[in-house]
């Protein structure tokens, strides 16, 4: 059953083709909490996203900002000089990649979509900023719309849910609705439950546990648990860039549950374990 409706969803995913997709992260921040500063130079970025393209990943998710729980954010200004340099070389160096911005300003995803991006990724889903409902519109672009409780400076402190599942799910099915009545198509729509964002690790749990009923919305789910503490609360694993094995598991959990799209750091671990899924489930 949740292969039928992962197949659906993909018919569905547009632009970025049938899944599994691999969504490589590029972090060009001093902070991100598992490798922050390490592409922060534009050279070393560049060089990271070629070996995420050359390792299967689809898209490449370019942020200039950390959301890690109790970050800040950065200047407008600050986050375009990040971004930018980085878009422009990876659409001259690598021409047929697909790049996506992690970013809810309207001005930061205009200057990456004239720079060469051709997919957003908006955290707030589209609530962080009134024009990016219609700048992402008129680019006719996918857009990626994720659930988060609160503000990543305060989101962890003791998050509360009736029912996650519920919650979440009306929620996107809510800022699916508002991105379809500013002229999104629905094509272009992407939904992410944002592990993490405002959930404890019962909350992540439950929410892969009963991720059909997100998939059941229509439209394609991403997932973007790579690396992220609830894999080290369960392995013990404190060290965020060795928490590989548990992204891995996530990954093929939440694509047996429908799935489609994976956000993560490691690119050929995920990608082979997807494929590995994939085979099972077309024998
Ligand atoms: N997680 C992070 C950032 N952006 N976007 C989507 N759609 N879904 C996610 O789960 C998601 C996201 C946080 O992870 P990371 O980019 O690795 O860290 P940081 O925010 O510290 O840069």
């Amino acid at each position: 059953m949740g292969r039928a409706r992962a197949a659906g969803s993909t018919e569905r995913a547009g632009a970025l083709g049938p899944g599994p997709v691999l969504v490589g992260i590029l972090n060009v921040t001093p902070d991100s909490f598992s490798d922050g500063g390490a592409f922060f130079d534009p050279e070393a970025a560049a060089a990271r996203a070629a070996t995420m393209l050359d390792e299967g990943a689809r898209v490449v998710d370019v942020g200039g900002e950390s959301t890690r729980p109790g970050s800040d954010p950065v200047s407008p200004d600050e986050e375009v000089l990040r971004v930018v340099p980085v878009i422009e070389r990876l659409a001259a160096e690598r021409p047929g990649a697909m790049v996506s911005v992690d970013t809810y300003r309207a001005a930061t995803a205009e200057a990456a979509l004239r720079a060469g991006a051709g997919v957003v990724n908006d955290v707030t889903a589209l609530r962080g900023d009134p024009r990016m409902a219609p700048l992402v519109a008129e680019a006719g672009c996918p857009v990626v719309l994720m659930h988060m409780k609160g503000e990543p400076k305060t989101m962890q402190r003791e998050p509360r849910y009736d029912d996650v599942v519920r919650e979440v799910r009306d929620f996107l099915a809510e800022r699916a609705e508002f991105a379809l009545s500013a002229g999104v198509r629905p094509g272009n729509v992407i939904v992410d439950p944002g592990i993490g964002f405002g959930k404890n690790l019962e909350h992540n749990l439950e929410l892969l546990r009963g991720l059909d009923a997100i998939v059941e919305l229509g439209f394609p789910v991403l997932i973007g648990a790579s690396r992220k503490s609830f894999l080290g609360k369960i392995t013990g694993v404190q060290e965020a860039s060795e928490r590989v094995f548990g992204t891995v598991a996530t990954s093929v959990v939440a694509y047996g549950r429908g799935a489609t799209l994976f956000r993560v750091h490691d690119v050929r671990a995920n990608r082979e374990a997807l494929a590995v899924a994939e085979a099972v489930g077309r024998a």
